[in-house]
């Protein structure tokens, strides 16, 4: 009998997109797709997620306590259903939560302290189950194996949803240089202080407690249960990062089904007004004006009555729910509203974009008309920063690639538009997986009328002078490249079928040039010693492009293509924390490691990371020898280019 983990790993071996059809049927629950194409668009204003506010804001930090909980949003149109999602908030403001939840703003050099709680439960204090099925036989968090096989692979019991018990969570702050206890590292997870929790169950990873004792030991603050509290140094340079949860083999669902938010880092940057602005702060008053906006860009596909969707939970098959290899909604949703519009005055503007989708690649332009393909933009997105703060100098883009959880720092110069005239920013991506090339000619772009649009601007006269500087003449802020590297990795991406399915795995590559992938629990070959410098060499043995993410730090793109010597384009001659790999390539990277103890770097395809496509990275304490397989000593390696 062919089982659909079969099927799946078929379609995958043939590069066929993605591999799984909206909606579901079967197992006696038929639920139908809601159709993406008759939502109507344009019909509600963008959202822009407020300041979160703070608890408190002493001589030496902010504090902040944020919770995750669930909640209905008017995610769809109006007259259409609320969806039911999660989403964080602060809270002693109960209309804070929302998605994406308010924005943290920080600022550089000022410590940032947040509680983060678990409050899946419903009103009388039990645990609320998982929105979205949740395949348990993952090597994923596992709360129900108890404390000696949590963070295992997990028994299915055979319902269509899979794991129906209280949900962990841990959240990340993505791009953020913290400390390991403050990481959000996937084996931190923590259920809710719920009342029924089943006694045998695990309530916290398996690296909590130690966390949890790091983080006393320097602050005198023991975490109370459902809860973990961080610090964040804010020790980097001005830039955009985003929060969201990073819970072991449970990602993509808990990512899915809402939380997330934008933290935003200032203050090392350009003198004010330089940049267009301002961005929502703590206590705005109603109707501000802002110029410079986060846009949260995510896939999200709905059943009939407005839920959301994620495969898995209808199949007729035995096995139950089951990971899939990569998933497309069929809207987008930008801020947390499907197809929004904006109404935008005849002056520059900032964007913060990050592309929040689970593996969909974003090809952003802003042209006149929204359903033309090849679109033909008509003015151009100025990418000022990347990941971790400002290029060198503005680049010009008419098409901009955006994998999952990278950021562009955009301004885009509505001066010369006539009021009244409609402008779209449209995605050209594949609506399947992305193994780079051009749209229209290597794959089919997005349907241009569902996927393949973002968001409406509505270009209305200017009600004052904009005081900001013109893109083109902008001078950004420079800031020192890495030194020399100590070591060079080689690493690799691998394909490999696992029960049935195609999944990928990082690894190392062999003396002969080899990939040999690696699993999680297999034995750390990524152990820096604290203070040197690496590069990373990482050589692509799979069809797809990976967004390649590592933790703790910034790093500095060296170079790609065959040799790895191809110069990288020029919006990425700045700090990334995620880059793209592409087929067939190798991608190198430089990166410097100032903070000791146990992180991780895995593909940011959040279902490739779910299983097993992350590994340990782990910074040894200086004195101990540098540890691991595929490195080897000195200098910045045989590849040529790019010493930065
Ligand atoms: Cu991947």
């Amino acid at each position: 009998m062919v089982t659909r983990r079969q099927l799946l790993a078929a379609s995958a071996a043939g590069g066929a997109a993605i591999l799984v059809p909206a909606g579901g049927s079967a197992s006696g629950r038929a639920l139908a797709a809601l159709d993406a194409g008759e939502i109507p668009k344009y019909v509600t204003p963008l959202r822009i997620p407020p300041a979160m506010p703070a608890v408190a804001t002493g001589p030496e930090r902010d504090e902040y306590v944020i919770a995750v909980r669930q909640f209905r949003q008017q995610i769809l149109p109006p007259s259409w259903p609320r969806t039911t999602v999660w989403g964080y908030g602060s809270t002693a403001h109960p209309g804070s939560f929302g998605c994406p939840a308010p924005s943290i703003v920080a600022r550089v050099g000022r410590p940032v302290r947040v509680t983060w709680v678990n409050q899946l439960v419903d009103d009388r204090g039990d645990y609320l189950p998982h929105l979205l099925p949740v395949d348990p036989t993952l090597h994923w968090a596992n709360p129900a194996g108890g404390t000696e096989y949590r963070d295992r692979h997990g028994q299915s019991d055979g319902g269509p949803q899979g794991y129906r018990g209280p949900v962990p969570q841990v959240v990340h702050v993505h791009g953020a240089h913290s400390a390991q206890e403050s990481d959000g590292h996937s084996e931190a997870w923590y259920l809710p202080a719920a009342r029924d929790l089943p006694p045998d169950f695990a309530v916290t990873g398996s690296a909590y407690r130690e966390f949890r004792s790091r983080f006393a030991e320097h602050s005198g603050l023991r975490w109370a249960p459902g809860s973990a509290t961080f610090e964040y140094a804010n020790d980097q340079r001005s830039c955009t990062l985003w929060y969201h949860d990073h819970t072991l083999g449970l990602t993509r669902q808990n990512v899915y089904a809402g939380p997330a938010g934008f933290y935003l880092l200032s203050g090392d940057d350009l003198p004010d007004a330089v940049l267009p602005g301002p961005a929502p702060t703590p206590g705005d008053p109603p109707n501000t004006s802002y110029h410079d906006i986060p846009l949260m860009i995510q896939d999200r596909s709905f059943s009939a009555d407005g839920e959301l969707f994620y495969p898995g939970g209808y199949s007729a098959h035995p096995d139950g729910p089951i990971w899939v290899p990569g998933y497309s909604g069929s809207t987008i949703v930008v801020n947390g509203r499907t197809w929004p519009s904006l109404t935008v005055q005849r002056r520059r503007y900032r964007f913060r974009l990050l592309n929040g989708c689970n593996s969909r690649f974003l090809l952003l332009g802003v042209v006149a008309n929204a359903t033309a393909r090849p679109a033909r933009p008509v003015l151009p997105v100025w990418q000022i920063g990347s990941d971790g703060g400002f290029l060198p100098e503005p680049v010009p883009h008419e098409r901009l690639a955006l994998g999952p959880a990278q950021r562009v720092d955009a301004i885009v110069d509505f001066t010369d538009v006539p009021a009244g005239t409609e402008l779209y920013l449209v995605n050209e991506g594949p609506d399947g997986m992305y193994g780079g090339g051009r749209p229209g000619v290597d794959f089919p772009p997005a349907d241009p009328h569902t996927t393949g649009q973002v968001l409406r601007f509505v270009v209305t006269d200017a009600t004052g002078a904009d005081p900001s500087v013109p893109p083109e003449r902008l001078q950004l802020p420079s800031h020192p490249r890495l030194g020399p590297a100590q070591r060079v990795r080689r690493l690799s991406l691998n394909e490999r079928i696992s029960g049935g399915s195609m999944i990928m795995l990082l690894g190392v590559l062999d003396e002969r040039g080899r990939g040999r992938p690696l699993r999680w629990s297999d034995p750390v070959t990524e152990q820096p010693v604290l203070g040197d410098t690496e590069v990373w060499e990482v050589r692509n043995f799979t069809r797809h492009v990976h967004p390649v993410h590592l933790h703790q730090v910034q790093f500095e793109l060296l170079g790609r293509g065959h040799s790895g010597s191809a110069q990288p384009g020029p919006g990425e001659r700045g700090w990334m924390d995620t880059v793209l790999a592409y087929p067939w390539e190798v991608t190198r990277i430089k990166a410097h490691f100032d903070l000791p103890g146990r992180y991780a770097w895995h593909c940011h395809l959040l279902e490739h990371e779910d299983n097993e496509m992350m590994r340990p990275l782990n910074v040894l304490p200086r004195g101990g020898a540098a540890a691991g397989d595929g490195g080897s000593s000195g200098g910045d390696g045989g590849s040529s280019g790019g010493s930065g």
